[in-house]
């Protein structure tokens, strides 16, 4: 029991330097564009967290929103939840997804955040879990196979079982090359998921499936446009891997519409989209129901923590955006990342924030 309140919200924008940046066939995000939250307590504690607002122009209206939102929750129980039903009600007619999803997401997550560090357990704990290892995979962008091999050998250095590529431009031919020399470096044994990112039609999806279908792939990951439920749906019905996608689906309430469809084989998590911590608890007990194998996408810290307590958890994604502003990222020990608190085991690189502060 705590009867901690907030005292104040903050959000700062920051432009993070990525190891590499993000190519998919939908665009090339050169840098991490990410809003950093801060939920100050009356006892003195902070709340932190994250989100990445995929495009630099979209940081200052979420901060912009934030600071608008934070009188009207100030003074509130440090309840992410009853602030999830509240801020619901409130944006009830405009609806939340886009600018308004990021910035309830971000005030969760980083009321979460402060949650466990008031109870002096990470929030894994809080939730009933238990600190474990997670088998994480390592997500790459396109992969030019003759340039790029040594990030690939990486992945298996660090340990990882499983990595993920992006594909999506050019035709079948080049998509099936592509695949089966990325399959060729990495070996047999590692996991192989592919990554569309929303770029094909029907037809073309199910063509590139069949060509690259036996360099064993884990999953094709958004090969149509992700609110395409029913295109995902034809495709899954006659494709001879599994399909996955989630990663666009804002709360709960979108995620339930992909299940309705029948759009998947597996679920993946984004928590910023799925409205954060208070989000994915939701949508973990779907994914439960609908026997959804879930994986994670971005937000290796806090991602961790839920992953541990989801029943059906499948692969957490290994994707560095926010490494350059942490002051301890995400660890990969031998393929695994393990959940670390207190809270969600957030805390700022004050000095490199400053720096690169927008
Ligand atoms: C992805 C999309 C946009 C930014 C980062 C990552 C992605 C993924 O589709 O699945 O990792
Ligand atoms: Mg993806």
């Amino acid at each position: 029991m705590t009867d901690a309140t907030i005292r104040a919200i903050t959000a700062r924008p920051v432009i993070a330097p990525l190891a590499v940046p993000l190519k998919s066939a939908s665009g090339t995000i050169p840098a991490a564009p990410l809003v950093l939250f801060d939920v100050a307590t009356s006892e003195g504690v902070t709340g932190h967290a994250y989100v990445f607002t995929y495009s630099a122009l979209t940081m200052a209206p979420v901060v912009a929103f934030t600071d608008n939102l934070a009188p009207q929750l100030t003074g509130r129980p440090v309840a992410p939840a009853a602030i999830m039903a509240e801020t619901e009600d409130m944006f009830r007619l405009m609806g939340r997804q886009g600018l308004v999803g990021m910035a309830l997401a971000g005030i969760d997550m980083a009321l979460w955040d402060a949650l466990g560090k008031l109870h002096g357990l990470p929030v894994v704990e809080l939730l009933g879990g238990t600190v474990r290892p997670l088998p994480a995979y390592d997500s790459h962008g396109m992969i030019d196979p003759a340039a790029d091999a040594g990030l690939l050998e990486a992945s298996l250095e660090k340990g990882f079982k499983a990595v993920k590529i992006k594909v999506g431009l050019g035709g079948r031919a080049d998509i099936a090359a592509n695949v089966a020399a990325v399959r060729r470096i990495i070996g047999d044994d590692v996991a192989l998921m592919v990554d569309f990112n929303q770029s094909q039609t029907v037809p073309d999806a199910l063509d590139c499936i069949k060509a690259i279908a036996e360099y064993d792939i884990g999953w094709i990951e958004e090969p149509v446009p992700a609110e395409d439920l029913a295109g995902h749906a034809r495709i899954r019905e006659r494709s001879p891997v599994p399909i996955q996608t989630g990663e666009n689906w804002w709360f709960p309430e979108g995620m339930a519409l992909s299940v309705q469809a029948g759009a998947s084989d597996f679920a993946m998590l984004d928590i910023m989209k799925i409205g954060g911590v208070t989000g994915w608890l939701r949508a973990m007990g779907q994914a439960e129901a609908a026997s959804l194998p879930v994986s994670s996408h971005l937000f290796d810290e806090a991602s961790a923590h839920v992953q541990a307590v989801t029943p059906t958890a499948h692969w957490l994604e290994h994707l560095d955006i926010a490494s350059a502003i942490l002051q301890e990222p995400a660890r990969v020990v031998d393929g695994t990342i393990t959940p670390r608190g207190p809270g969600l085991g957030i805390a700022w690189d004050e000095t490199a924030v400053g720096s690169l502060m927008n």
